[in-house]
């Protein structure tokens, strides 16, 4: 069954679809700094459970303007003046939004351009792949606004950069770009120039792959991380046993056989 994305329902999404599947999704509030405030976070929620059911191959994450994403909307937070509760809800929103990302077996390429920051750096971290250039910054300013992060960071980014750096960067406001950002796993890709052709060269090539490789490569995998290596082994035997077995593969693999498929080479 092939859900259809309802375009007109988006307002603070700019969606693009492709022809070849591969879909640009950009946070379209650029006169915020991209600030995910509530109507964001839902309308993400909403993209990422369709996206899946909906033939979308893979999907290119962006920011209008120099910025991909200021975080938290801090005067959408300070205007509401919100109970524990409240905040407790709006938190297991972003953390919907956010889940669907990372488990909903579509692959999500982030194209991060200048700050990734706080809750921006969260919803960048949901992602499989992040694409950084010059401009990209990266740094959890929660600290010194007196706040905390809610949007999983200490899961994804304790994962990425290890739990002391993510102190540091919390207590101090430490800002990583650059090759350094690189070697802390914030970004897996640094060009000179556009992030946005890169992410969707990146896009456009995991799209050529099987749904249901990427579907594993993109849940199981995260999914795995959680359990424990024994049971992890098992679920991997089977997530293998359903994806290796797939009626498409045989093509690949009878390609394969009379050598008429591309090898891999260290050049590629
Ligand atoms: C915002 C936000 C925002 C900008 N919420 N409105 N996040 C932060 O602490 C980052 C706060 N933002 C910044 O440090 C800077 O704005 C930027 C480095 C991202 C960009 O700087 P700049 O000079 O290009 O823009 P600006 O002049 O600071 O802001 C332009 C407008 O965007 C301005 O609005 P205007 O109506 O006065 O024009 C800003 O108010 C607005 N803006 N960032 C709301 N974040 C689930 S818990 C997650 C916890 C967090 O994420 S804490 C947030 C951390």
């Amino acid at each position: 069954m092939t859900l259809k994305i309802d375009l007109t329902r988006f307002k603070n999404l700019a969606l693009d679809p492709q022809e070849d599947g591969v879909w640009i999704v950009t946070l379209d509030r650029a006169h915020k700094r991209n600030a995910l405030d509530i109507d964001t976070i839902e309308e993400l929620v909403d993209f990422f459970s369709a996206a899946p059911r909906a033939g979308v191959k893979a999907v290119v994450l962006a920011g209008a303007g120099d910025h991909f994403c200021a975080g938290l909307d801090l005067i959408e937070h300070h205007d509401q003046d919100r109970s524990p509760a409240d905040f407790m809800h709006v938190c297991l929103r972003w953390h919907e939004a956010f889940n669907k990302m990372e488990y909903g077996g579509v692959p999500v390429i982030a194209a991060c351009q200048g700050a990734v920051v706080g809750g921006g750096l969260e919803l960048a971290s949901s992602a499989h792949i992040r694409v950084m250039n010059e401009t990209t910054y990266f740094a959890l300013p929660e600290g010194q606004r007196g706040l905390f992060t809610g949007g999983g960071a200490t899961i994804r980014v304790a994962d990425l950069v290890g739990k002391d750096r993510m102190i540091d960067m919390m207590l101090t406001g430490r800002v990583y770009h650059g090759q350094e950002a690189i070697d802390l796993h914030l970004a897996q890709y640094m060009v000179e120039g556009s992030v946005m052709d890169k992410a969707l060269e990146i896009a456009r090539r995991t799209a050529e792959n099987l749904p249901l490789t990427n579907f594993a490569i993109c849940s199981a995998i995260s999914h795995m991380q959680n359990m424990s290596a024994l049971d992890a082994a098992y679920a991997e035997a089977v997530v293998a046993g359903v994806v290796n077995t797939q009626a498409p593969a045989r093509e690949r693999l009878a390609a394969f056989a009379d050598k008429s498929a591309a090898r891999v080479r260290k050049d590629a």
